[in-house]
């Protein structure tokens, strides 16, 4: 285990990390970012390379414990294990497990297809057990699992446009034909992170606007949609980064988006870092802007 000490951003600085994904579980958030990590295969030096994943944890979001690797491409039966595809994941507690979700390149396919898979635990740090084969029906990457109030679990994810179907109660596969996502706005969109405050569903997603990400969202009544546009979450001269992916979550009353830049990679924008930034709401449940705080 390694222990982070500092309120600066980027949060994580000892490795490359990108695609936070926030969750709060027994009164303590845990970030599940991919890793960013210098490629050892030519083919990936000017692209992303991402072997495996670690879990963070803070009762402060200033302290952090890097609870060391909880899931490798050699170890997941169905992932090609010189892929270095391990890209943007999620996790949920449901059924008394945590669920991780992660998209990679299955054996067989071309390094450019991708695959969701699941990995089981009884903890939120591991060990993570992946199940033999990916979810059948999701051709894509950036999976976001919503679990709606009344226990019916929802799965987001981006392919050829941005989905959603939901889950069956033991989490590892559809219940219902995925729907495409519209009414966006024209713009590469990939990261989606759907989640639910006060009645209203929240679709958010990285969104290009000049060959950087800003974050961007919609707000709709169901999990399903239909959802509306709203506008930006972070505009695109605060980002300044090619990519961008990031999650909302409430700890102790206040919101928080986690999200990542490469400024402390500046030289190569596919090594990202975590950030950190409280949010806040207009009365009408619309989202503030936020300005990050970068280094
Ligand atoms: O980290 C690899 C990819 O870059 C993610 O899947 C996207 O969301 C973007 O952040």
């Amino acid at each position: 285990m390694v222990h982070l000490s500092g309120a600066q951003n980027p949060i994580i600085r000892h490795q490359f990390s990108a695609d936070p994904t926030a969750r709060v579980f027994d009164g303590k958030v845990y970030v599940y970012p991919s890793h960013d990590i210098p490629s050892p295969v030519e083919r990936l030096k000017e692209w992303f390379c991402m072997a495996d994943y670690h879990v963070f944890s803070s009762n402060n979001l200033v302290d952090w414990e890097d609870h060391g690797v909880i899931l490798s491409q050699e170890n997941v039966p169905w992932v090609n294990a010189e892929s270095y595809s391990m890209w943007a994941p999620d996790c949920v507690f449901a059924n008394g497990k945590y669920y991780f979700y992660f998209p990679a390149s299955p054996k067989g396919e071309n390094q450019r297809g991708f695959k969701v898979g699941v990995a089981v635990a009884d903890k939120p740090t591991g060990p993570f057990t992946p199940l033999a084969e990916p979810i059948k029906g999701i051709n894509g990457i950036d999976p976001c699992v919503l679990i709606d109030k009344n226990g019916e679990a929802y799965i987001y994810w981006s392919g050829r446009g941005m989905y959603v179907a939901r889950l069956k109660s033991n989490m590892t596969e559809l219940a219902s034909e995925p729907v495409q996502i519209k009414n966006l706005p024209e713009g590469f969109m990939e990261g989606p992170f759907a989640f639910e405050r006060n009645g209203k569903y929240y679709f958010t997603f990285p969104w290009v606007q000049d060959k950087t990400e800003t974050l961007a969202y919609a707000m709709g009544d169901s999990p399903m949609g239909p959802f509306e546009f709203k506008g930006l979450i972070m505009d695109q001269s605060a980002t300044g980064c090619w990519t961008n992916h990031h999650s909302l979550v409430e700890y102790n009353k206040q919101w928080y988006l986690f999200y990542h830049h490469n400024d402390y990679s500046p030289a190569f924008d596919k090594n990202r870092s975590v950030r950190v930034d409280s949010l806040s709401f207009n009365a009408d449940g619309t989202i503030k802007k936020v300005v990050p705080t970068l280094r």
